[in-house]
């Protein structure tokens, strides 16, 4: 092969080479000028049928173009990768210019909502938090709350027991709170105590075995009825409405007396609504809780969330409130 044919060659494969349009292409021509069966493999093979001279300048040559077509092979790769890496990035451009999706906010759920506004009510008037474990003695949650061994409310009917020999159950009532609070500190106290209790019951519109309660208490000196009452006018105008009165009827809980349920007036006519029970605490549970009763009195009252809930917001069954629905949950 002599200098022009290597030439001729040159051209031929740098213009191949150059008008690959892909990797495929290039590919093709690499395959063709550079491979193993390319004009150029078989002009080397050759070279041994040559003089020595002559061997040693056409090898050269043909040296210096397989050397030339490799670079250009590169360059025409890397200029293909480049390319494509622009157009890639064209084409996933981001317009950062343009509206932004509007974030839909979440809130907290609805009994969550009015568990924070009955329990803020409370914050108001100089209440302190109090909170304490779901799973309870039955010593806190009955005995020192005058609740005795044989009274119905302990059956298995009524409370769901965690380990019945040792006398663990899932607390009933938050009152066992208000106990931790007695037997730790001294009067005067003012404590509001939020959280989840645990009864045996079947589920229907107004029940569930899994509720929310927010219970209060207020141990001192000189602490009278008209102190709860004026509490809970406070607690139902906050909650329903400054023009709501409240009405105590008389009741029974083992761990007050007087005990009371509670009323609200309708806004409009005559009506009332039960919203919760209350009453004095009993001398013989802040005896039990180590609180002189000749000394302190004190009033305490329970309050259920999810009927704070519903009678507010017209909700007819307590189900709505724990099945997540996200229709129902988005019209609070
Ligand atoms: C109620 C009704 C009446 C109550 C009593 C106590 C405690 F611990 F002080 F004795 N805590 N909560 C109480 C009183 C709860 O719920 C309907």
């Amino acid at each position: 092969m002599d200098a022009q044919e290597i030439e001729a060659l040159r051209r031929a494969a740098l213009a191949d080479l150059a008008a690959a349009a892909d990797p495929d292409a290039l590919e093709q021509a690499r395959v063709a000028h550079l491979g193993r069966r390319s004009p150029l493999a078989a002009a080397q093979k050759e070279l041994g049928a040559l003089d020595a001279d002559e061997r040693r300048r056409v090898g050269a040559l043909l040296n210096a173009l397989k050397g030339d077509l490799t670079t250009a092979h590169a360059e025409r790769r890397d200029e293909l990768g480049a390319a494509a890496l622009r157009e890639r990035l064209e084409a996933e451009r981001l317009d950062l210019t343009g509206p932004a999706r509007r974030p839909r906010p979440g809130r907290p759920h609805l009994l969550t909502q009015v568990e924070h506004e009955i329990v803020d009510v409370f914050t108001g008037l100089g209440f302190r938090v109090a909170e304490g474990p779901e799973v309870e003695s039955g010593r806190y949650n009955f005995d020192l709350l005058n609740i005795p061994p044989e009274h119905p409310a302990r059956g298995t009917m009524d409370t769901i027991y965690v380990d019945e020999t040792a006398d663990v159950v899932l607390r009933t009532h938050t009152s066992p709170v208000q106990v931790r609070t007695m037997l730790t500190q001294e009067p005067p106290l003012a404590v509001v105590c939020p959280g989840r209790v645990y009864r045996a019951d079947a589920v229907d519109a107004t029940h569930s075995p899994v509720f929310t309660q927010v219970e209060g208490l207020l141990v001192a000196e000189g602490v009278s009825m008209a102190h709860l009452r004026g509490t809970l006018l406070a607690f139902a105008r906050a909650l329903f409405g400054d023009d709501r009165e409240v009405r105590l009827r008389p009741s029974f809980f083992p761990f007050t007396e007087p005990s009371a349920e509670v009323d609200v007036s309708y806004a409009s006519a005559s009506g009332w609504l039960e919203i919760l029970g209350a009453g004095m605490v009993d001398p013989a549970v802040l005896t039990a809780c180590g609180i002189d009763p000749e000394r302190y009195s004190g009033f305490a009252f329970g309050i259920g969330v999810e009927r704070v809930a519903m009678l507010r917001h017209g909700v007819t069954d307590i189900r709505d409130l724990y099945d997540a629905d996200a229709r129902f949950l988005a019209a609070f």
